[in-house]
């Protein structure tokens, strides 16, 4: 600016008037000119979850370190807006100041709570070049709201710097299913506070809202339960293969919890029995029928466990086990397992499910299990997740319960890619992306239909898997189509677009740096469209 100055009163001495307007308005020009208006399109994002509705307007919102955020609502919302604000300043090194308001706002961006919105998790974005606006039922909506507003974020930098901008646009959005998640097995190998707080942060950007963690297993207990303290000193002391195993003190756990809370996802912890026991059963010989102890487990087959049924200290036992998880674990559900129990006559299996069943209720908590669990009489609240047999997923219509999908054929993680990924197992098939993308939960099993059906769970198993890499390879991009199916309209949702949009995803998962599988059905943009040149 000061060059500019300076030559215009040097030329200023040998010119005409008209000469100096000329001069004046050329200058005028050059200096607006000099930062031109971002451009950015929608066309060039794509939006997963695909929203309900999407309406495209002329003109970008450019934010600027000068943006301020406001916020009218409680203090939930205000936390909200830090978060887009944090993640503003993670991406680009501005400071969004919050400050709430209640005024009619003309410019910045505006969080809201609005009567208007009546869907659970709902919002409503509306974008203009001076103004955003984010509404929503609650902060949860807003959360998931600001989701869609980080996804619209085109980041664009060049030498002089970083700019970023939103496309004008109006959208409005709502999840189809209440119940978004995946599940992470931390028995089969162990993975790291840091490492499950990671994968929350992922699921969060494609607005899944529930962490499932399978707890136990016969290769490994993994939570603290205080009054059996030898569960984690001696079951929680290897993994698969014989790693060193690992378990969360109920410190740790909680922190998962809060992390997950503030993310609005929600921790089901997962207490698998009466099978899968091994790990419980090696740490207490009096929970065996005949008091002896097994050795610890590090192998990989599944059904030889089972607790003692017959016992009554089985029950004290799962009753402490729940009453201690209970008192860390602020979500409704707690999930008690069932599957695979084939060291479990079913004339033993069914009178063990009603009762721990009952035991959940007896401690203010909703009871989930494997499809199996349908052979008892079930609550009308309690929730079957199908997993492989349809026949238990009718059953458990019938008795007028919900089924969680989690059909292994489509949305078992831990299956391969194909027949030469390096990862995971193929009992239930070879999973590509389409295949894991392409299914309807509502027909998937016929007599079963959207309103039987909380929503859907992309389980990862972890017999072969041992690092956060290993988590994300399997799961990226497999995750970004389960988030798709269970909050976008059936309608939206089609097998040709959606792989577009995934390919857009690309630089996003790279910023992120997620170890993704670049699975050649997707057609990935590359290359680095959105620079200022
Ligand atoms: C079946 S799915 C299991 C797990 C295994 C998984 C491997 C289910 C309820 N049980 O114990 O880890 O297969 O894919």
């Amino acid at each position: 600016m000061k060059n500019y100055i300076k030559i215009f009163s040097l030329t200023g001495k040998y010119m005409s008037t008209l000469g100096k307007t000329i001069f004046l308005f050329l200058f005028i020009f050059a200096s607006c000119s000099k930062k031109p208006k971002l451009q950015t399109s929608i066309e060039d994002i794509g939006l997963i979850p695909i929203p309900v509705s999407v309406d495209s307007q002329p003109g970008t919102f450019e934010i600027l370190e000068s943006t301020p955020i406001y916020v009218n609502g409680d203090d939930e919302l205000v936390k909200v807006a830090n978060y887009f604000s944090e993640t503003i300043h993670i991406i680009s090194d501005f400071h969004l100041e919050i400050a709430s308001s209640s005024e009619e706002i003309k410019s910045g961006v505006l969080f809201k709570i609005s009567s208007e919105i009546k869907n659970e998790e709902g919002y409503k974005i509306t974008a203009s070049e001076n103004l955003i606006t984010l509404e929503a039922k609650d902060a949860e909506g807003a959360f998931r709201g600001v989701q869609t507003l980080l996804q619209l974020l085109s980041v664009q930098e060049n030498a002089d710097g970083i700019r970023l901008g939103i496309p004008a646009v109006k959208i409005e959005d709502y999840p189809q299913y209440e119940y978004r998640g995946s599940m992470l097995d931390v028995s089969r190998h162990f993975f790291s506070v840091d490492e499950v707080k990671r994968y929350i942060d992922l699921m969060a950007s494609y607005k899944l809202n529930i962490l499932h963690l399978h707890l136990t297993d016969d290769q490994g207990w993994r939570i603290e339960i205080k009054s059996w303290p030898k569960l984690t000193e001696i079951g929680g002391s290897t993994e698969v293969d014989g790693g060193d195993g690992g378990f969360y003190t109920q410190e740790q756990y909680k922190d998962i919890v809060n992390y997950a809370a503030a993310r609005y996802i929600t921790i089901i912890p997962e207490i698998d029995m009466p099978g899968h026991t091994n790990a419980a059963l090696a740490s207490y010989p009096e929970l065996n029928c005949d008091g002896n102890a097994p050795e610890l487990y590090t192998g990989t087959e599944v059904g030889f466990s089972s607790l003692c049924i017959d016992k009554e200290i089985t029950y004290k036992f799962v009753e402490d086990v729940i009453k201690e998880l209970v008192e860390i674990t602020p979500g409704p559900y707690i999930h008690i397992g069932g599957d695979e129990s084939h060291s479990t006559e079913l004339e033993d299996y069914i009178p063990f499910v009603t009762r721990v069943q009952d035991m959940v209720y007896k401690y203010g908590k909703t009871p989930i299990g494997w499809d199996e669990i349908r052979h008892a009489k079930l609550k009308k609240a309690s929730i079957v997740q199908f997993w492989a047999n349809k026949e238990n997923a009718k059953a458990a219509v019938k008795q007028g319960v919900k089924v969680l999908m989690s059909p292994s054929a489509r949305s078992y993680m831990d299956m391969k890619y194909d027949s030469i990924t390096p990862l995971g197992l193929q009992w239930a098939g070879l999973i590509n992306v389409k295949k894991a993308y392409n299914w309807n939960p509502a027909t998937l099993v016929d007599s079963i239909s959207k309103k039987d059906i909380i929503g859907v769970e992309a389980p990862l198993w972890a017999e072969t898997i041992e690092t956060m890499e290993d988590i994300e390879y399997m799961t990226f991009p497999r995750l970004l189509g389960y988030a798709e199916i269970s909050w976008s309209p059936d309608s939206l949702r089609n097998w040709e677009t959606y792989k577009l949009r995934l390919a857009k995803q690309y630089k996003d998962l790279k910023l992120k740096n997620v170890n993704l599988y670049e699975s050649k059905m997707v057609p990935w943009e590359k290359g680095i469209k959105d620079s200022l040149e």
